[in-house]
């Protein structure tokens, strides 16, 4: 088989990005959709169950499928400095790939608020790392005009590249499914992923599937209805209150006949601690909302899982946010280093 060499050139053509230069890339995306029918029998009995482990992605997050075409672009277009605001895996990926163009990167990040793994690769990458006394929103307006007023690329989401790559996900998906899913379920924060998906299931000639958008409940704007004006919740990640493409959200939801709902961080961590103790998949708590949200949605009766076809998101990797997986955690056991000291503890 030809060897994969990131999403830009397996997709370029459906792709509107710059081709006038070579892809900025690190071999992005082919992440595996696995099957999960442990997870399936806990929460969506006789449905078949997948997850799209997007933690798999070069700086472990699904962000850098939007950031090949995003810094590619920007590097048609001239820009030596990029910024984003970011709670975190923007910041990661937006650092790694202009590391690999060349480029100089900023990014804004809410002070205190972003998991340790995710600080870690933005400064591995070289980039430098501005934490301001605010929210990702107030970030996501200060960078805006930093990039109106300067020659520096914005990179976020808002930025419609970025979509472009992020598009391709929906594609995989079909490919290794066979078809579209009969649902997709995804964490929501800016929203830029599901306004991204929506584009791809549109740019296929296959069935759209049903989309299952899902938020935390102390940052909920879409479910409520208006923007949170602070946010709150144990899942960094998705703490927005008030996402640049909410439109695009609304859009999607309406058009699959889909649905959106909050889920609390209790819920969000066990769904997250649930599917890597039942299928060995360890994702950050944030992409554990969608396992969360469709658990909920099948107790309510809200959604039927019987012989459905069901893909979750995970959107970033667990070990982007080690803390959390620690958190609230008994140390383990320590023990003589000898066979009976081991044994009394195993009980052999
Ligand atoms: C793991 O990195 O907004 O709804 O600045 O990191 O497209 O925003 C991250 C978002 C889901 C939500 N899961 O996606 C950022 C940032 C994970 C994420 C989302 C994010 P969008």
């Amino acid at each position: 088989m030809e060897q994969w060499k990131g999403l830009i050139h397996r997709y370029g053509a459906r792709m509107q990005v710059a081709n006038s230069v070579p892809p900025v890339t690190l071999f992005e995306g082919n992440t595996p959709l696995i099957p999960a029918p442990r997870l399936a029998a806990a929460i969506a009995p006789g449905s078949q169950l997948f997850l799209k482990y997007e933690g798999l992605n070069p700086t472990g997050s699904f962000k850098d499928r939007g950031m090949t075409a995003a810094i590619t672009q920007a590097v048609a277009d001239g820009a030596r400095t990029v910024i984003c605001a970011s709670t975190g895996n923007t910041a990661a990926s937006a650092a790694a790939y202009a590391a690999r163009a060349g480029l100089a990167c900023v990014v804004v990040i809410p002070e205190g608020k972003i998991a340790v793994g995710k600080l870690a690769g933005a400064i591995a990458y070289g980039a430098k790392v501005v934490a301001i006394k605010g929210s990702f929103d107030d970030g996501l307006r200060l960078v805006r005009e930093v990039a109106d007023k300067s020659p520096v690329a914005l990179v976020n989401s808002v930025n419609p590249v970025r979509l472009q790559g992020q598009k391709t996900a929906a594609w995989e998906i079909q490919d290794q499914l066979g078809k579209s899913p009969d649902w997709l379920c995804l964490p929501v924060g800016n929203a830029g992923n599901i306004a991204a998906y929506w584009i791809g299931f549109n740019e296929s000639d296959l069935a759209r599937p049903r989309i299952l958008g899902v938020q935390a409940e102390g940052a909920a704007p879409i479910v409520l209805g208006k923007p949170v004006l602070r946010p709150e919740t144990k899942a960094t990640a998705i703490r927005i209150g008030n996402p640049a493409r909410w439109g695009e959200a609304l859009i999607a939801l309406q058009e699959s006949n889909g649905m959106i709902l909050a889920a609390s961080d209790d819920e969000i961590i066990e769904a997250y601690r649930q599917v890597a103790r039942l299928e060995g998949v360890f994702c950050e708590p944030s992409s554990a909302a969608g396992i969360a949200g469709l658990a909920k949605c099948v107790k309510s009766g809200a959604l039927h899982p019987d012989g459905k076809s069901i893909v979750c998101v995970l959107t970033g990797h667990g070990l982007k946010d080690p803390d959390s997986a620690v958190e609230g955690i008994e140390k383990p056991l320590t023990v003589e280093a000898k066979f009976e000291s081991l044994a009394r503890v195993l009980g052999i």
